[in-house]
């Protein structure tokens, strides 16, 4: 798997076409996820290594993609050192008793690998099951994790967490770094049981200016991928255009790129950086010769890298028919021999 054309791809060795996989390619849009998470609550299905496994190869199966992304989510370890965390069915994580103030740090113990035991073990379930395909591991990146700590769920403008990091900047520096510490530690987990690829999440990133980043959230990310020898580290963030650099800069071998930017000036901002991306996932949606358009267009772009991971913009959107990521696969793959 050290040889799989999305490790070489990473690593800024070419091919003749792009590797393929989705951010969310297990999940909602499946319906034989709908069928196996029935009657079991998200984090319980992520704990059980029987269904990591299960529902980790169902679009490996169903699609072919070139890589297969652990299925868990960012707020396992947090989950995993006992805080009152749950993933609301249509809302997202919710904390119980969210983290504003120096005392309620101490609830943020340090991750220890026996936390995520069931994660080592589902790796090492899938490793055989995967054959040749390569297993993605991830972690939510600590501004993204932190949002959900502070705001205590999902949040559209994340007011109370850029108040806190201007406010009480050392209660927020402290905050980064041990959930730094979780997520770095998550990753390692991972990686030591068999994970080819990191990606670290820093899906809400784009929220910051690109100074409040620099300042307020990068030394902590960097510790996250520093922490990360062995495998290519890809670094995920949406509406982050404006600093794709210091994210570059981080530690990362592949920077994800959303679809607000298109690889060409992505590659200009990032030079010796392979990328990863970018195709708007709402235009799953659209007709075949629109989607086909846009495949062409991305791949062409893609080519001004040293090298290109073929992706969405962000995650599968539950209402894509699945028939419509088999066939852009089967046009990905397709693109070597021609
Ligand atoms: O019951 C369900 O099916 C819940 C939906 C769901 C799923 C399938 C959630 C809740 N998490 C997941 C799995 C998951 N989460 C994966 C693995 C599957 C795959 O990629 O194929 C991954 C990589 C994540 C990571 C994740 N969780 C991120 C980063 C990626 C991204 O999409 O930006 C984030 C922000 C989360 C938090 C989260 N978990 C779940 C939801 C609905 C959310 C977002 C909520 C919000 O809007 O803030």
């Amino acid at each position: 798997m050290k040889n799989s054309l999305l490790v070489r791809t990473c690593r800024g060795i070419r091919s003749g076409r792009p590797p393929v996989w989705f951010m969310r390619q297990a999940g909602r849009s499946l319906p034989e996820y709908r069928q196996v998470r029935e009657g079991m609550s998200m984090l319980e299905s992520c704990q059980r290594p029987d269904m990591v496994v299960e529902i980790t190869m169902q679009p490996v199966r169903r699609y072919g993609v070139d890589g297969a992304i652990f299925f868990s989510d960012i707020v396992v370890p947090l989950k995993a050192i006992g805080l009152d965390i749950e993933i609301e069915p249509g809302v997202g994580p919710v904390v119980a008793e969210p983290i504003r103030r120096p005392a309620d740090l101490e609830r943020l113990r340090p991750l220890e690998p026996d936390d995520v035991s069931f994660a080592t073990e589902a790796v090492r379930g899938l490793l055989g099951e995967l054959g040749e395909t390569p297993l993605i591991g991830f972690a939510g990146a600590p501004f993204t994790l932190a949002s959900y700590l502070v705001e205590g769920g999902p949040s559209r403008h994340h007011e109370r967490t850029k108040a806190l990091m201007h406010s009480q900047p050392d209660l927020w520096h402290d905050l980064l770094a041990r959930v730094a510490q979780m997520s770095a530690t998550y990753l390692q987990v991972q990686v030591a049981a068999g994970a080819s690829v990191v990606q670290l999440f820093d899906s809400w990133a784009g929220a910051l200016s690109r100074a409040d980043y620099e300042r307020f959230v990068l030394p902590h990310s960097t510790t996250v991928l520093q922490s990360v020898r062995d495998v290519p580290r890809i670094h995920f963030g949406v509406g982050t255009s404006e600093f794709l650099d210091l994210m570059a800069g981080a530690g990362a071998d592949v920077v994800g790129v959303d679809w607000r930017l298109a690889l060409d000036e992505a590659a200009r901002r990032v030079p010796g950086t392979v990328l990863q991306g970018n195709l708007d996932p709402a235009l799953l949606l659209a007709d075949w010769p629109v989607i086909e358009a846009e495949i062409e267009r991305i791949v062409t772009e893609g080519r001004a890298a040293p090298g290109h991971v073929f992706n969405l913009g962000h995650g599968v959107l539950p209402s894509t028919d699945p028939d419509v990521l088999a066939a852009v696969v089967e046009h990905i793959h397709t693109l070597s021999t021609r």
